[in-house]
């Protein structure tokens, strides 16, 4: 399937075959119109299941292939995603409205995802760990965990999946796959890419569908890891039931509620653009998009001016149009989430700065009267710790301004104050407000004098607090698809014990 929206239903593709199943169908609907793209299957118990037991039965022969074997296969994948980039990065645009250099940078990320993985076949492994005892050899090695549960968002609908299935599969779990509702055009496409590249029947494994598919993968027993990457209520609730049955691991990636920290000492031009793109690229429905800024009150006013001027200004349209900075929100459903939390600063007491959530005619382009159309909503409000709009996610182009007084500590509390803890950043040009964010920021991934988005593959990717646990994503993913071995080996004759243990055998006499 490529470029053009066909009305066949398109299947699941499980142990190497692609399946209907019996389940009823549903549309993938291009957020920037309203109008339908293509007809999946949607993926059912029985279809689960059967995905299962192929992953399951395909798990030994993989496992048994060697890193690089393994990798080759990704390889190929890796040159389909760059000799189809510009292709690719359209079908993104036009199933999840990214605009389109984010579009296509979805896809850029995602091959180099497959680059890491599938290059770090050939990198080392373990360890090699000093022993005690001068005749004991002593190694961690890794070994993979058995059938990997993937369930993906629609904002990253081709560089999440890889994010967890290219790790996945070259340490040797076989995959279960389960691409979001929204995108499953990208999913099929994925699909074909593992089909192309000759993946062994049932290495991997894709079910459409929505939550009632996914809850079928995490919850099953075959199932040795689950990773995940999504909203923060969907993944604690896989956390909880993974964490309570023993042998079973998960790793979750969730939302945040991200800060930026503008302090007296930063550059202004910095700061605006910095704070632009984190709030209001991918129209803000990035995991890491900022909601908070927490501005210095010596810089506050100017910052203040300078930002709602470029807010009311950001152009919203067509996603695949070149000068687009804001495409549209997923879905109607979304739209209505995002009017609610902009509702509700308003009952908190916001003093509204810029409200473009319903858009102006003249704004929306031709042809796109039925797109899920959000512009940026910014506000000021004093600050109290516990209001909702401060410490929910929105998901969307909803941004708080908050003035701070006194030193970077007062900033940081702020900043802290929220259950979540993905990115966060802080712009000055003073290296002790750097160093004291990098070291007292609750979050994951921290950022100087940059946006708090745009990481890259080659860097652990995940938060703290409400916003995860374990890595799913980019190089730590390694982590939670493999198991470690200590591997103690005596060269020795006799038998000689670390911590001055004895080796004796002592015999009683009588
Ligand atoms: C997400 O925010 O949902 O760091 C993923 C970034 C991208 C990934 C974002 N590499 O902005």
């Amino acid at each position: 399937m490529s470029q053009q929206a066909t009305e066949q239903a398109h299947g699941h593709y499980i142990g190497g075959e692609w399946t209907t199943g019996d389940g009823p169908t549903f549309e993938s609907e291009n957020p920037a119109t309203g109008e339908p793209l293509a007809t999946f299957q949607r993926g059912t118990a029985a279809d689960v299941d059967a995905a299962l037991e192929a992953a399951e039965s395909a798990f030994v022969e993989w496992r048994d292939k060697s890193y690089i074997d393994r990798a080759e296969h990704l390889w190929d994948i890796y040159h389909e995603l760059r000799d189809r980039h510009e292709e690719l990065g359209e079908i993104v645009t036009k199933e999840c409205g990214k605009e389109i250099s984010e579009g296509k940078a979805d896809v850029t990320e995602a091959w180099h995802m497959v680059e890491w993985a599938a290059g770090n076949a050939r990198h080392p492994h373990g360890d090699v760990v000093p022993s005690e005892v001068a005749g004991k050899d002593s190694y961690m090695r890794r070994k993979p965990r058995g059938v990997v549960g993937c369930i993906t968002p629609w904002n990253f609908p081709v560089a999440i999946p890889f994010w967890h299935m290219a790790i996945a599969l070259v340490e040797g779990n076989t995959v279960v796959w389960k691409p979001a509702e929204q995108t499953p055009w990208c999913g099929q496409i994925v699909a074909e890419m593992f089909e192309d590249a000759g993946i062994p029947d049932g290495v991997f494994n894709m079910v459409q569908g929505f939550g009632d598919a996914g809850a079928a993968i995490t919850d099953d027993e075959r199932v040795d890891t689950v990773l995940f990457t999504g909203s923060a209520e969907v993944g604690h609730e896989i956390a909880d039931k993974v964490g309570g049955e023993p042998g079973k691991l998960a790793a979750c990636e969730m939302g945040g509620k991200n800060g930026i920290v503008i302090t007296e000492h930063a550059d202004m031009d910095t700061a605006i653009h910095a704070a632009i793109m984190s709030s209001f690229k991918t129209t803000g429905q990035r995991c890491v998009s900022s909601e908070r800024l927490i501005v210095h009150e010596d810089v506050y006013d100017e910052f203040k001016a300078r930002f709602v001027d470029i807010a009311e200004n950001v152009a919203v349209g067509d996603p695949l149009a070149e000068d687009t900075f804001m495409g549209p929100a997923i879905e109607a459903d979304h739209v209505e989430k995002i009017r609610s939390y902009n509702d509700l600063a308003r009952e908190e007491g916001a003093n509204v700065l810029v409200d473009r959530f319903e858009l102006e005619d003249s704004e929306i382009p031709d042809g796109h009267e039925n797109g899920h159309w959000v512009g940026p909503f910014v506000y000021e409000i004093e600050y109290d710790p516990d209001l909702r709009c401060l410490n929910e996610e929105c998901f969307g182009p909803h941004v708080a301004l908050l003035e701070y007084s006194g030193d970077i500590e007062r900033a940081v509390e702020m900043h802290n104050a929220t259950p979540y803890g993905l990115a966060g950043a802080i712009i000055s040009e003073d290296y002790r407000q750097l160093n004291y964010f990098r070291d007292h920021a609750e979050v994951g991934l921290a950022y100087a004098n940059l946006p708090c988005i745009g990481a890259e593959v080659q860097l652990p990717f995940g938060g703290v607090k409400k916003s995860g646990n374990g890595y799913p994503s980019a190089r730590e993913a390694i982590e939670a698809v493999t198991e470690r071995t200590a591997w103690t080996m005596n060269n020795a004759e006799e038998i000689k014990m670390a911590q001055g243990l004895s080796a004796d055998i002592k015999i009683s006499e009588d």
